[in-house]
């Protein structure tokens, strides 16, 4: 990772989905290689609306990623690790309660039990340390139904209604209610969005941090790391473009 003349107080902070990988799939050679070019200049990190098994899995599948990047933040910085060391763990459950949760977790199911789409497969609900992911199509689709469901949500709004819904019956219990994927919507505390991992690159005194994000729009999980006047904000629109901008910010 290190090199000589790395740049220590600057870090390149990635989103993963659309940013570095094709949405839930694995990185692509050419963007991993490029990866360890840049972490010879920079510190290199992750920040995911996944958790860790999801992101570990996207981004190479047999080697510790914690080996391989500086930090690495699943679940938007609520399960943050520098290098091999875990830094931080939140705690959805008893952060918002059983009785919230409940009442959380039996709307969305009502709310999809009268949904009629393409496709339905199973695990609605993902319930993980810091976050409910809920999927309409459920996360155990193959990639075809999640390719069918993308366009039909395009489409229909599927999510857009739902996050609408969900924000009319939940306006005051302090819960954000994001598009961060393709096919799901992720439910966390007001708060713990991506800007969560910033507090750790600050006690660590990193002084730049350019962050590189897809879903930078309102509603979109990367808007508020994007916005915040402690990052440089890049927005990308794929893979390659996040190579593109970043060949032009440091290797030209
Ligand atoms: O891009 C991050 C998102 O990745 C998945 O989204 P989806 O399966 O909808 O494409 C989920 O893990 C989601 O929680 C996460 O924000």
């Amino acid at each position: 990772m290190a090199g000589p003349g790395r740049d220590t107080s600057t870090i390149c902070l990635f989103d993963v989905d659309g940013t570095l990988t094709p949405s839930r799939q694995s990185i692509k050679p050419h963007v991993d290689d490029f990866l360890h070019k840049l972490a010879e200049k920079v510190l290199v990190g992750l920040v995911g609306g996944s958790d860790f098994v999801k992101i570990a899995e996207q981004m190479d599948g047999h080697e510790d990623i914690r080996k391989r990047f500086d930090y690495v933040f699943a679940e938007n910085g609520l399960v943050a690790f520098r290098g091999t060391t875990q830094i931080g763990q939140q705690n959805l459950k008893k952060f918002v309660g059983e009785e919230i949760l409940q009442k959380l977790i039996n709307f969305a199911l009502r709310y999809m039990s009268k949904l009629v789409l393409p496709c339905k497969r199973g695990t609605f609900i993902e319930f993980r340390s810091s976050m409910i992911n809920i999927c309409p199509v459920g996360r155990s689709c193959t990639q075809e139904e999640r390719d069918e469901f993308v366009k039909f949500d395009e489409e229909h709004r599927v999510r857009d209604k739902f996050v609408e819904a969900l924000r009319a019956a939940f306006p005051d219990a302090g819960l954000t209610f994001s598009i961060g994927g393709q096919i799901s919507i992720d439910v966390f505390p007001e708060g713990w969005d991506k800007r969560y991992c910033l507090q750790y690159l600050e006690q660590d005194g990193v002084k730049t941090i350019h962050f590189f994000g897809d879903k930078v729009e309102k509603g979109g999980n990367d808007h508020e790391i994007f916005e915040d006047p402690r990052t440089v904000g890049h927005k990308v629109s794929n893979p390659d473009d996040t190579v593109q901008q970043l060949k032009e910010l440091f290797f030209s």
